[in-house]
């Protein structure tokens, strides 16, 4: 042996322990799972952005996040409901952010509804994302958005990043314990 194995991974078969190991690393991607969805991605949350073209292209799970980036003395973000997003009011208004760099989770399977104040809504800065429930008992097997080979959109996020640093780090590991 090469390196000394930790106490309970001794006296198994090396491809048992391999396979241990890749469920280990799998159970950790599937926890630490939640996409950041950037509004407007590098664009940010600015005007005239077609919001409903970036939010038509992404895939919102419940525990996702939305993020919104912008210059916070002259933008912000209200959550309002339908007729308030579709008609640039604060009708239905449930909550505001205004820090320039918003964090939001999406906690519910349902259409939320997201504009800017100070007229800017008119101007286009409003988005609508639709939120679809995870899988019922979901598992690395029977949820693929949630896992390992799941990167499905391009929304630049943290989180993701770490998955795949996650997935790196197993197969080094793999190739550690086959090359010795
Ligand atoms: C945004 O794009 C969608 C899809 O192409 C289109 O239906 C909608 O009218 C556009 N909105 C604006 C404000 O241009
Ligand atoms: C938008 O406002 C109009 C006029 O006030 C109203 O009739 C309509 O129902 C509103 N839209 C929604 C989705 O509620
Ligand atoms: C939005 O909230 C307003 C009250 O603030 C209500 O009159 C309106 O019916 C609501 N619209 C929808 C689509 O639920
Ligand atoms: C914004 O939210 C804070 C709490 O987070 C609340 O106290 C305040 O009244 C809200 N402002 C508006 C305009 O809704
Ligand atoms: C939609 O997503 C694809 C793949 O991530 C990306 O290349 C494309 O630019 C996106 N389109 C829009 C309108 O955001
Ligand atoms: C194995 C397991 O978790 N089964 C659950 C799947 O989801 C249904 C509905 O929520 C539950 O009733 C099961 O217990």
């Amino acid at each position: 042996m090469a390196a000394p194995s930790p106490l309970h991974l001794q006296n198994r078969p090396l491809h048992v322990n391999l396979v241990l190991l890749l469920l280990a690393f799998s159970a950790v991607a599937v926890v630490v799972t939640a996409t950041d969805h950037i509004v407007g991605a590098n664009r940010g949350w600015n005007p005239n952005i077609n919001y409903s073209l970036w939010s038509n292209n992404q895939t919102f799970f419940v525990g996702d996040l939305i993020s919104f980036r912008y210059q916070k003395n002259t933008y912000n973000v209200f959550e309002v409901n339908r007729t308030g997003y579709e008609n640039c009011t604060m009708d239905g208004l449930t909550g505001n952010w205004s820090s320039g760099k918003d964090f939001i989770p999406l906690g519910a399977a349902k259409t939320y509804y997201f504009i800017c104040g100070n007229g800017f809504c008119l101007n286009g800065m409003r988005v609508a994302v639709t939120v679809r429930p995870l899988a019922a008992n979901a598992s690395a097997s029977a949820a693929p958005r949630h896992g390992v080979g799941a990167a499905d959109n391009s929304a630049a996020d943290g989180v993701r990043v770490r998955i795949w640093e996650v997935v790196a780090a197993a197969a080094a590991i793999v190739v550690f314990y086959l090359s010795g």
